[in-house]
């Protein structure tokens, strides 16, 4: 996901156009400002901490972009290429690395493993909007 920040500062394509080059495939693609119930079932697993109510605030603040990338090993890879939670941590080369400099504000999401992958994809997509295609290059990308 694009959270506000990314889109407030027109980083939309930079963040896609990173991932399609990658070789990831796009599944499923929406845009959202984000409502408070569901940005603290997004975010539950915080639920208690100190920066949770800023955090709530912060998602819900703007609009952003939700999108499912396929591939091998995906999670691994898109949190790889997101970087640190603290963009101050996050190496060079890297979505955080290299946009931004809060922990907060840190220009994208992406799930920690398939399983809270499912649970996130469920929270924002209807099941048949998360298209089955082949593209021409996976041959390449195996
Ligand atoms: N203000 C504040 N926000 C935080 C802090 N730690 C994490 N966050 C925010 O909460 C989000 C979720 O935290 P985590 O799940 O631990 O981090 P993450 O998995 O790298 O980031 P996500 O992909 O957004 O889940 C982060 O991406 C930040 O936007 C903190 O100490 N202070
Ligand atoms: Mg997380």
């Amino acid at each position: 996901m694009v959270k506000p920040d990314g889109v407030g500062r027109r980083l939309i394509g930079e963040c896609i156009g990173r991932f399609e080059r990658r070789g990831l495939k796009l599944v499923a693609m929406r845009m959202r400002i984000i409502d408070e119930t569901t940005a603290k079932r997004h975010y539950a697993e915080h639920a208690g901490k100190d920066f949770f109510d800023s955090l709530v605030a912060f998602i819900t603040s703007g609009p952003t972009v939700q999108m499912v990338w396929e591939g091998p090993d995906a999670v691994a890879q898109v949190r790889k290429m997101n970087g640190a939670t603290n963009c101050l941590k996050a190496d060079v080369g890297t979505v955080r690395g290299d946009f931004g400099l809060s922990t907060q504000n840190n220009i994208v999401h992406a799930s920690d493993s398939p399983e809270t992958a499912a649970r996130e994809i469920a929270l924002y997509f209807y099941p048949e909007e998360l298209l089955t295609y082949t593209m021409p290059d996976e041959q390449w990308l195996r």
